[in-house]
């Protein structure tokens, strides 16, 4: 008897001189390339809160998403962060022609136990979600103790973004009340830039843009440039026909002319500086609650997407400004102002916030905690990337990073589409093509590329590069159970 109230009074006071538990924020946006954001040298898009965040945190460099086997890219991309699996190892949800084996319902329930609200709810917090409303993994995001999904897609207080920031806020206000005692993990999801990008009025207007169904003719001389890496057309088919983001997307359609891309990619500026706003009230919120010096924010998108760049306006490619996504962090013990490469995926983002939260990873968890690059004890969580992208026809496209190399091959319609692009990074950041050197191309983009700015597959000096790279896909496809071969590699 004596032992346990020595030991409940132990425990007492080491509660009152242990740290308070750390909170969690984790944003993330749809369909955001890294590169709409100044920290990774974008210089038209205003995001004065987003800089903010950056400034007092650290930016990765190298933070990828894994993958689609689907043409809503979301699913998969949305499923891993909820549930730190790879790709090929995602839990299986019944659908309409496919009835699940009892293994398979069995591991998928497992997953979603030990999923990303499951862990925190477990661990004592208060987990909050906003988000849109579909191509996600509906178990898991049900979890949370309080869910405001909805898909915000305009620019009013009621179908914009404006409302999951006010979600978020309603929230900390709640929070704030009932001077709740636990930490909270909130996520904080927006509908935007996703298309259909409604830009707010005032927005559009400063960066040029109307919102409109149909594409523009004209190009409006106060709207962005086209970016850096803009092709008329991509050089060969991308491999899944009907695709709707290449052919549907309202006020693009299939024109990726200088006036409809500008025109986009200003709606797409309006949206995210929208964002923006919203993210600064969060921020000064948790400030004034006194929260902020307690809370790791994670910054994120679920892909990158193209919008113009390599002659594509979807999600379904492997280059960089779509295979990255922006990812920063700051909170407690992270260097303002750092960078590093990390070398991410979003299926890392489970293991990550457990560590920094001082929750045990589930073992149901694939991915790498980055809290070591986070707080500045390694550069990198591992040395090689794999990207895949199988959601049109079969095999698809395969991507693989390793240092300032990259390596992406194209097997798609049959046979009749079979490319492969190699790309030294450090001399060609862009993945500039021989196509990019066309004279209506450096009109429009204002960027004479130099003559080794391309892709080098074909040359002679870079074979051996080349096979290094192939090698190593294929050793990246066996490790993580890639189902499928290339025509071009040794069938299972
Ligand atoms: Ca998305």
């Amino acid at each position: 008897m004596l032992s346990k109230i020595l030991l409940v009074t132990l425990c007492s006071v080491s509660s009152l001189w242990a740290e308070p538990q750390k909170n969690i924020l984790l944003i993330v946006t749809d369909d955001q390339s890294p590169f709409t954001l100044s920290t990774y040298g974008n210089k038209v898009c205003h995001t004065p809160n987003l800089d903010k965040l950056a400034a007092s945190g650290m930016v990765l460099d190298q933070a990828y998403h894994m993958g689609s086997m689907s043409g809503a890219v979301c699913t998969p991309s949305r499923t891993m962060i909820m549930t730190g699996r790879t790709l090929w190892h995602l839990p299986q949800l019944p659908r309409k022609n496919k009835k699940l084996k009892p293994a398979e319902v069995k591991l998928s329930q497992e997953i979603t136990n030990n999923s990303l609200p499951a862990v925190f709810n477990r661990a004592g917090y208060e987990t909050f979600r906003t988000c849109k409303v579909g191509n996600s993994f509906a178990p898991a995001n049900k979890l949370f103790t309080t869910v405001r999904d909805k898909s915000n897609r305009g620019a009013t207080e009621k179908d914009g973004s404006q409302w999951h920031g006010r979600q978020a806020l309603e929230f900390l206000d709640t929070y704030e009340e009932s001077k709740n005692e636990k930490p909270f993990l909130m996520y904080l999801g927006f509908s935007h830039p996703h298309d259909e990008r409604t830009g707010r009025d005032d927005l559009n207007k400063k960066y040029g843009a109307v919102n409109t169904k149909t594409p523009p003719t004209e190009i409006n001389p106060k709207s962005p440039k086209v970016p850096n890496t803009w092709l008329p057309a991509h050089p060969f088919h991308h491999g899944h026909p009907g695709l709707r983001d290449e052919v549907k997307v309202p006020g693009v359609l299939t024109s990726r002319t200088e006036a409809t891309i500008r025109n986009e990619i200003g709606r797409e500026y309006a949206c995210i500086e929208n964002i923006d706003e919203q993210l600064g009230l969060v921020m000064k919120k948790l400030e004034e609650m006194g929260e902020l010096e307690n809370t790791y924010i994670l910054f994120t998108s679920d892909h990158g997407i193209s919008v113009g760049r390599h002659g594509l306006t979807g999600k379904q490619n492997l280059y960089e400004h779509t295979w990255r996504v922006p990812f920063l962090a700051s909170g407690p013990g992270i260097e303002p102002g750092s960078r590093a490469p990390g070398r991410g995926y979003l299926l890392d983002i489970l293991p990550t916030v457990c560590e920094l939260a001082e929750v045990p990873v589930p073992a149901t968890a694939q991915g790498k905690s980055l809290k070591p690059v986070l707080l500045g004890e390694k550069k990198a969580v591992r040395d090689v990337l794999y990207g895949a992208y199988c959601g049109g026809t079969k095999p698809g496209m395969r991507s693989v990073r390793k240092g300032d190399w990259k390596l992406i091959k194209y097997d798609v319609l049959d046979g009749k589409v079979r490319e492969t692009q190699l790309f030294n990074l450090k001399e060609n950041p862009d993945e500039l093509l021989a196509e990019h050197q066309a004279e209506e191309v450096v009109a429009a983009t204002g960027i004479k590329p130099e003559a080794l700015q391309v892709d080098l597959a074909e040359k002679p000096e870079y074979s051996e590069k080349l096979a290094e790279m192939e090698a190593l896909l294929l050793s990246e496809m066996t490790r993580l159970e890639d189902p499928y071969r290339l025509w071009d590699q040794e069938q299972k």
